[in-house]
């Protein structure tokens, strides 16, 4: 279990950065990419989720899209989720920086949220010059059509917006999530292969700057030896349990 360094750290914390991947998302029922049943073990991530990809057969990749909405939608966050969202709570500064696109942690009821791979119930002009976006979250019913829907505003087609292998990440997203890991105390890092840059890089980034780095993972990954602390359990389990020894009676 948890190392009283890694429960000191929370309850003595002032500002903490959660950074979490899809394998908090996993006991929700929610694909991960990489592991056993992972997505990119059934389709090619290049010819799904790339901008080349769009160009070239746009319905295709709207089409894999509602594929993912359609089995998001009745999905409920779970204990993991709820976890981060009760530490926010507790902690005077918190962030959560999210590579997931599911909506769980707002679900759950995080407020700081940075979502740096964009959000699935969210479409875009592909119009760069037009950029008008269509919010859905609130009701997790993205048009459904069977064909990617046109702009509104300028006729263009609408896109995922989602951040696709190749394309750059939101500048404010990548600055808010930079500031917040160099004033954290502590730094959790859960559910995440850590192979997708940049995000991969930014619990070495907190290391360097000071914070205590604590991993959740069932597996180890090429990160685990490079932090304080990784506790090979599900995030689900570990992080209701971190929050019940810090906080609780
Ligand atoms: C559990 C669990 C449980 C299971 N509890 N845990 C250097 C070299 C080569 C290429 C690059 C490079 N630097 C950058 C790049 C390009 C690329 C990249 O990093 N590629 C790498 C693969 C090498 N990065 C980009 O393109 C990014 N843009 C960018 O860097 O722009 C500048 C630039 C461009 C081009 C070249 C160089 C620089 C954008 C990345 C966008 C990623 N988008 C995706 C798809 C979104 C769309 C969609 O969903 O369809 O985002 S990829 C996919 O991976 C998704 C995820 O957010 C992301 C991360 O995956 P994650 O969350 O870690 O999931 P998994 O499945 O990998 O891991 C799950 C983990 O959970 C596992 O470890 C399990 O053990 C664990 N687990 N059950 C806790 N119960």
């Amino acid at each position: 279990m948890f190392s009283q360094n890694a429960i000191t750290a929370l309850r003595s914390a002032r500002s903490v950065v959660v950074l979490t991947g899809a394998g908090v998302s996993a006991e929700s029922g929610v694909p991960t990419f990489r592991g056993a049943g992972g997505l990119w073990r059934t389709y090619q991530a290049t010819s799904l989720a790339t901008p080349e990809a769009f160009a070239k057969d746009p319905n295709l990749v709207w089409e894999f899209y509602n594929y993912r909405r359609e089995v998001l939608a009745p999905l409920e966050a779970n204990p993991g989720h709820y976890a981060i969202a009760a530490i926010e709570a507790q902690v005077p500064d918190f962030t959560l920086v999210t590579q997931n696109i599911d909506n769980l942690h707002r679900i759950a009821g995080s407020k700081n949220l940075i979502e740096l791979h964009g959000n699935i119930w969210r479409v875009r002009c592909t119009n760069s010059a037009c950029e008008r976006f269509t919010n859905s979250q609130e009701n997790r019913q993205v048009p459904i059509s069977p064909l990617p829907p046109r702009c509104g505003e300028c006729g263009s087609l609408l896109r995922p917006h989602i951040v696709w292998f190749g394309e750059t990440l939101d500048g404010n997203a990548i600055r808010s999530a930079v500031k917040a890991i160099r004033k954290c105390d502590l730094f959790i890092v859960a559910g995440t292969s850590a192979v997708v840059q940049p995000a991969a890089g930014m619990p070495l980034m907190a290391r360097q700057e000071g914070a205590y780095v604590l991993e959740i993972n069932p597996e180890r990954t090429d990160l685990s030896e490079a932090l304080n602390e990784s506790i090979q359990e599900a995030s689900g389990v570990a992080l209701p349990n971190l929050f019940e020894v810090a906080f609780g009676g």
